[in-house]
């Protein structure tokens, strides 16, 4: 059966096409800095905005119109995996992602929760086969019901830490039954609302308790996908442990968890923690923990995840700049954690917000390896930390300078010469870049 009737599927026409169904940047085949695009932006399609939600906001009730509306609890959650699979096919994209509550309802108990997931991932299984669309990654939903109010995996109540690990585990075991390039850990309800009622220390030794057993059950196993962290500073807690990809890689390393884990790194998530995506992204890539990205963007007059459609080509082109130079994504991807707005409610406005999506980072990535094979940047910062490559900057970086041999230099009193940063000149170069690409 089919349920976007109407709606073909969508190919790539060039800049000048008119047909809003139609790629006019992203050409998946097109070959950019010796791999295709699809190689390169590795889309997914998040489950949970495009086939879960339903377009409700804390002021008003689901507002989305779809094709599955007609059907109630297992039925409509079949008819989600049939449409998922259409959209995939149609958008050409080749993974998704979603979370365990988003593919099947939870049942009175956990078995019966569990029995309903086996019967969708049966139904994943089986299109997996057949389909060109891989999963990406799953996880697990530890925010939505009630039993999560005081955190997961750092609650107070150590019967829901049982319960979690019980999820987690089932989460696995899917992940590895499905083929799942990566396991995501973003962490719900896992902070804090105020310290007056909360043991800090324990909680945050329990997160490391839960990711220690989570690795260990993979390895039991043999699941191989990818463990990521997805920073976010607040939402729906007032202070998220995982607050950006610093916090949560200092976590990390204390807990002796590094080797495990990389940065999932949502656009809207570095806006909140008041960073930029290409700082979230740079941070993550220097340290070698960049894992894979949650594509999406927010608005900047307001405070909270709003998960739009990445539009903007000014942060796609230096979202690209860092994963380029990261030597691409590896099991990552650009996953679409985005939704179209609560007043965009018909079903093809999914298929627009996609194509709008992948269009911006299709001539992001065009613009990006563009300013790398041109060296731009690498060029200009060579110069500004040209001080460091000769005289004392190399005795300070080859690590031959101390205090006494600085302070010797310093003595001297040579004149101290500045250069000009140029911002204004370097941000005017990237935008002939934009435009000329
Ligand atoms: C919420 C997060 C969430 C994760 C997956 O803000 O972005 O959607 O990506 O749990
Ligand atoms: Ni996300
Ligand atoms: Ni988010």
């Amino acid at each position: 059966m089919a349920y976007f009737t109407g709606l073909g599927k969508i190919t790539y026409e060039g800049a000048k096409s008119k047909n809003p169904l139609a790629f006019k940047y992203y050409n998946s085949k097109e070959v950019v800095a010796g791999k295709t695009m699809e190689e390169h932006l590795r889309f997914s399609v998040a489950y949970w905005h495009t086939f879960t939600h339903e377009g409700s906001d804390p002021f008003g009730s689901s507002s989305m119109l779809r094709p599955w509306d007609k059907y109630t609890g297992m039925d409509k959650a079949k008819a989600r995996v049939e449409a998922a699979f259409e959209l995939f096919d149609k958008l050409d994209v080749p993974f998704f992602a979603f979370h365990d509550r988003d593919i099947a309802p939870e049942g009175m108990t956990l078995q019966e929760t569990n029995a309903n997931l086996d019967v969708i991932i049966g139904m994943i299984r089986d299109y997996l086969k057949t389909s060109k669309t891989k999963l990406l990654w799953n996880t697990a939903n530890m925010f939505t019901h009630p039993r999560f109010m005081h955190g997961a995996a750092t609650t107070c109540n150590a019967d829901v830490f049982a319960y979690c690990a019980a999820q987690v585990k089932k989460g696995l075991e899917t992940g590895k039954e499905l083929g799942a390039q990566n396991y995501v850990f973003w962490g719900g309800r896992e902070g804090y609302v105020t310290l007056l009622n909360t043991d800090l220390k324990l909680e945050l030794d329990n997160l490391a308790r839960f990711f220690h057993m989570a690795v260990d059950y993979a390895r039991e196993i043999g699941f191989a996908g990818q463990f990521l962290i997805e920073p976010k500073p607040k939402e729906p807690t007032k202070h998220q442990y995982d607050f950006d990809a610093q916090t949560a890689m200092a976590f990390l390393r204390n807990y002796n968890l590094q080797d495990a884990f990389k940065m999932n790194i949502e656009a809207n998530h570095a806006t909140l923690a008041g960073h930029t995506f290409q700082h979230e992204l740079r941070m993550s890539r220097i340290n070698g923990m960049l894992g894979s990205v949650d594509a999406n963007q927010g608005d900047m007059l307001l405070g909270w995840d709003t998960d739009e459609f990445p539009t903007d080509l000014y942060e796609t082109t230096l979202a690209m700049y860092e994963i380029l130079q990261n030597g691409g994504l590896g099991k990552g991807g650009l996953n679409f954690d985005a939704k179209p707005r609560r007043e965009s409610f018909e079903p093809e406005d999914l298929f627009y917000a996609h194509i709008a999506g992948m269009d911006t980072f299709a001539r992001g990535l065009k613009v990006a390896a563009r300013l790398i094979k041109d060296q731009v940047f690498e060029n200009i910062i060579a110069e500004r930390y040209k001080s460091f490559r000769e005289g004392i900057g190399l005795e300070i970086v080859s690590g031959k300078a101390d205090f006494h041999t600085l302070e010797q230099y310093a003595l001297q009193n040579k004149p101290i010469i500045n250069k000009s940063g140029r911002q204004e000149q370097i941000k005017a170069i990237l935008n002939q870049y934009l435009l000329e690409v």
